[in-house]
């Protein structure tokens, strides 16, 4: 499983460490083929290098939008050369392959964040970047795909040592898939921002329409109010935003004069809030303050893809919850809010500054946080009002009326359930079942929630049925799944989900208990030599 190289494609934006990583390849005898830039920071520095134009006998083309997007490279980068049909197809192309690929990605964030104009920022969408990448890490069997020069002195290592490992040619792959996927939905993003801007920046409010579906009090609010920041109405402040949930829809807020939320946070940096940052980050404060130690939550679509408290001890406890929080999703944490119940320390800011993030809300942030976090240009930075509380009510529309409820704000200790399978779990246990339980509160019914040393592991949210939650917080914790805890909002109806969750390797369960079937469930756990919990409260959140 040892692949040994031979010879190497270079082609990165970010020249950090390529220098060093040069010299090591050409030391060990790899022949560097490189790309225009990159092959002159390489040869300048005194070391030989083949330019691709060279490979592809094609000079760059179209000012660089095409270098290596040509089958000389491609079949290189995709050759099975452990099946005999492609060593010679290969051998009769005349193309040889590629064991080691480095690439990175033209800074299409950044040229974004500096501002740059819309012709620019379409310019760093990069093509035959991505497209290397995916097919390095497609065919991680043959060859090894780094995407960061974090990883530069292992690979190394590993040149020195004779070869790349299949384990180790894995573990780049994922983290190139990881990485283009999070660069598409950077592309993506802004893509959509410009849609909704129409292109231009156009106003909201000269897009919307009035299809005659909003009531005549609202269209006397927004008729008066339009274009006003600090309209009164029923004694409450209220605030036009560009727009609702979607760009057709007109939307304001109201904060009360006496509020502590997310009304009357203090915004210290990036662009204004729209109806959709307050909503994710109400959402997120709430599972973050759910927990008594320092705890982080990261939220998309108003549901969690990270929930985690720090670890006993950790150093800088509010950057250890953060990243074990975003370590529960990486991918989905991309473009997410995020909520600390914490001063933002350093520490926390500079992973923060590392992931495109919508909006961070705390009770603060250190001066050199601030100062980390505010060179992003687009990441919303909100301070909360001192003492912030959630509402004691809800309101919720229906139509005709509205209803209102207490806010759910009650969480049964440990000392309040009861033991209805296997074993009394010891203390260690018992801890991380209440953080689950409290953690799973935020999590939009049927939601599961599985965790492990304090921190959500698999999510499953949102579903029809509970078989499927359960199936999705599996899946989303992959091989975090075995050993962790779970928790269900509400009890099991049948013992199918449960199922799922104990063949997955779940070594605890907490959850309501109450339905007519309980002794099924309690079978499948008793079968599984399971430990379960029955809290006798459950946490319903639609
Ligand atoms: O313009 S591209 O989309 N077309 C290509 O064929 C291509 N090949 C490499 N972008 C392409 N690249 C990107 O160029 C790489 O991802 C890398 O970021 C950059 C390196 O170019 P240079 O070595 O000229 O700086």
């Amino acid at each position: 499983d040892i692949i040994e190289v031979k010879r190497a494609l270079i082609s990165v934006s970010d020249k950090t460490g390529l220098l060093e990583l040069a010299a090591a390849l050409a030391g060990a005898g790899v022949e560097i083929v490189s790309t225009g830039s990159t092959a002159a920071t390489i040869r300048d520095a005194g070391h030989q290098v083949t330019d691709v134009a060279e490979v592809t006998g094609f000079a760059e083309a179209l000012d660089g939008r095409v270098k290596t997007l040509h089958p000389a490279v491609h079949s290189g980068l995709l050759a099975d050369l452990r099946l005999a049909d492609h060593r010679a197809q290969l051998a009769e192309l005349g193309f040889a392959p590629f064991e080691l690929v480095v690439v990175n990605l033209y800074p299409f964030e950044q040229t974004v964040a500096a501002g740059k104009p819309a012709a620019d920022i379409v310019e760093n969408v990069d093509i035959g970047g991505p497209a290397m990448v995916r097919a390095t890490a497609k065919n991680h069997a043959n060859a090894a795909i780094v995407v960061s020069p974090g990883r530069y002195d292992e690979v190394i290592a590993a040149v020195n040592a004779g070869g790349t490992t299949l384990e180790l040619r894995r573990s780049l792959a994922t983290e190139a898939f990881v990485h283009t996927a999070q660069y598409d939905a950077g592309v993506a993003n802004w893509f959509l921002d410009q849609q909704d801007a129409g292109w231009a920046d156009a106003p909201a409010a000269e897009t919307a329409t009035d299809d005659g579906a909003a009531g005549d009090e609202i269209d006397s609010i927004f008729a008066t109010s339009e274009g006003y920041v600090g309209y009164e109405v029923f004694g409450l402040r209220e605030s036009v935003l560009r727009y609702g949930e979607n760009s057709h829809q007109r939307a304001a807020l109201f904060s009360e004069s006496e509020g502590v939320g997310i009304a009357q946070a203090t915004q210290l940096h990036g662009k204004e809030m729209s109806y959709n940052n307050y909503v994710d980050a109400d959402a997120a404060l709430r599972a973050a303050f759910d927990h008594e130690r320092p705890a982080v939550a990261i939220i998309k679509h108003a549901n969690p893809c990270g929930v985690a408290v720090a670890p006993e001890g950790a150093a800088d406890p509010i950057a250890a919850a953060h990243e074990l929080a975003h370590a529960c999703d990486p991918v989905s944490a991309f473009g997410g809010v995020i909520a600390a119940n914490r001063v933002v320390t350093e520490g926390m800011a500079k992973t923060v500054s590392e992931i495109f993030t919508e909006v961070v809300i705390a009770p603060g942030f250190e001066p050199e946080a601030l100062a980390i976090l505010a060179q992003k240009k687009n990441v919303r930075l909100l301070v909360l009002p001192e003492g912030y509380e959630q509402n004691p009510v809800e309101l919720k529309q229906v139509s005709g009326g509205f209803l209102i409820q207490d806010s759910d704000r009650h969480f049964a200790p440990a000392s309040e359930w009861t033991l209805a399978a296997g074993e009394a779990a010891d203390a260690e246990t018992l801890a991380e079942l209440e953080f689950a339980w409290r953690a799973s509160r935020a999590v939009k019914s049927n939601g599961i929630l599985l965790t492990q040393g304090g921190a959500s592991v698999g999510v499953g949210m949102g579903q029809v049925n509970r078989v499927d939650s359960c199936r999705l917080a599996v899946s989303r914790a992959g091989d975090r799944a075995t050993g962790s805890v779970a928790a269900s909002d509400a009890f099991f109806p049948f013992a199918d989900g449960l199922q799922v969750l104990l063949d997955a390797g779940v070594r605890a369960v907490v959850q309501p208990g109450g339905s007519v079937r309980d002794e099924e469930v309690i079978a499948a756990a008793e079968a599984a030599g399971v430990t379960m919990y029955f809290t006798g409260e459950r946490h319903f959140f639609h």
